[in-house]
């Protein structure tokens, strides 16, 4: 929640650290329930010929299944994880003139591309960065989108086509003088996912209908609706799920992989248990997953899990 409200930069960077610090001690925490799990396993190897069972099948699965679903939970924070690490890319697009970089200067609070009454103004596709209520957008200004015969602005509206496709969301700029397009929607709702679209209408200053509802009704020049865009940006970026109370978010590609991994592990483990395959077969499994978790935190040794079985067990070494 801090980096969700975090202001500036800087402390932009030190919510991200935290981060890493939540998922660091959520990792360990399941290593040590790993290690918990095949202390036991092991040990009943170390003791194949006594025939002695120290943890029934169906605890060892219950266990497993524990583990899984808290790795799940893991895994399921990291589409939010990602946003408000990467940051969100946004195109920005439309008929020629709606005022798409009207906004993106209205958004950065400068005069950064050129405005003009004349259609066809951008060509090429204008990127610049803003942070608002601590998420990072991308904003791709583009030329706008129209049949014509200039060979630039031929490449141009390739661009912004391309520039949708790239997008993790859309604003389809629209104004009251032109209303909004339908023909356009459909073009663009054919190169990329229709929750990715964000329906705007511009230029609310001059009048105020349409003869179709957007999803949000703006003024580049006065700035009236600018916060219903943000909040709708937000929604749409960071999804309806609070995860304040999860405490652990996934950012990182890499530490993604691993739990992913650390999962397949632990289900051919589990498949070892419902087939009552011998122990060897678990622990090999549960090891793997072991140290798949490890990639992420640091180095785990089977010493760990040796630690382990002279501390909770009394048996001499
Ligand atoms: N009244 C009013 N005029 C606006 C608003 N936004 C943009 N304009 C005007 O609309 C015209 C076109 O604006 P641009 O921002 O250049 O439009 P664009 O969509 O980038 O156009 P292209 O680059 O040609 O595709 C300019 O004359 C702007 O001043 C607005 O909210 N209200
Ligand atoms: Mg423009």
């Amino acid at each position: 929640m801090e980096l969700i409200s975090a202001r500036s930069d800087a402390s932009l960077k030190g919510a991200r650290n935290q981060l890493d610090g939540l998922i660091s001690s959520k990792v360990n925490s399941l290593r040590y329930m790993l290690v918990n799990t095949s202390s036991l396993v092991e040990l009943e190897l170390d003791f194949a010929e006594e025939d002695i069972e120290f943890v029934d099948h169906s605890e060892l699965i219950k266990r497993i299944t524990n583990i899984i679903d808290e790795l799940d939970n893991l895994l399921s924070t990291y589409a939010f994880g990602r946003v408000i690490r990467d940051g969100v890319n946004v195109a920005l697009v439309g008929q020629p003139n709606v005022g798409k970089s009207s906004l993106l200067n209205y958004l950065l609070k400068e005069y950064r591309a050129i405005v003009s009454s004349i259609p066809g103004t951008t060509r090429d596709i204008i990127r610049e960065e803003v942070v608002i209520d601590g998420v990072l957008y991308r904003l791709f200004d583009t030329a706008g989108i129209r049949e014509t015969q200039d060979e630039i602005e031929i490449e141009g509206v390739r661009r912004s086509r391309e520039a949708v496709q790239n997008a993790d969301l859309v604003l389809f700029i629209n104004d009251v003088v032109q209303n909004i397009s339908v023909d356009l929607y459909e073009e663009i709702s054919k190169l990329t996912d229709e929750k990715k679209i964000i329906v705007v209408l511009n230029k609310v200053d001059i009048k105020h209908s349409s003869l179709l509802k957007a999803d949000v009704e703006i003024s580049a020049k006065t700035g009236e609706g600018i916060n219903s865009l943000f909040d709708l940006l937000k929604e749409k970026a960071l999804g309806s799920e609070s995860y304040s109370e999860k405490g652990a978010v996934v950012s990182n590609l890499r530490h993604y992989n691993c739990l992913k991994r650390a999962k397949t592990n632990l289900e051919a483990a589990l498949d070892s248990c419902n087939n009552n395959l011998s122990g060897e077969f678990i622990a090999v499994d549960l090891r793997n997953a072991e140290n798949t978790l490890a990639e992420i935190t640091g180095e785990i040794t089977t010493d760990d899990i040796l630690n382990n079985i002279f501390m909770h067990f009394c048996i001499g070494k």
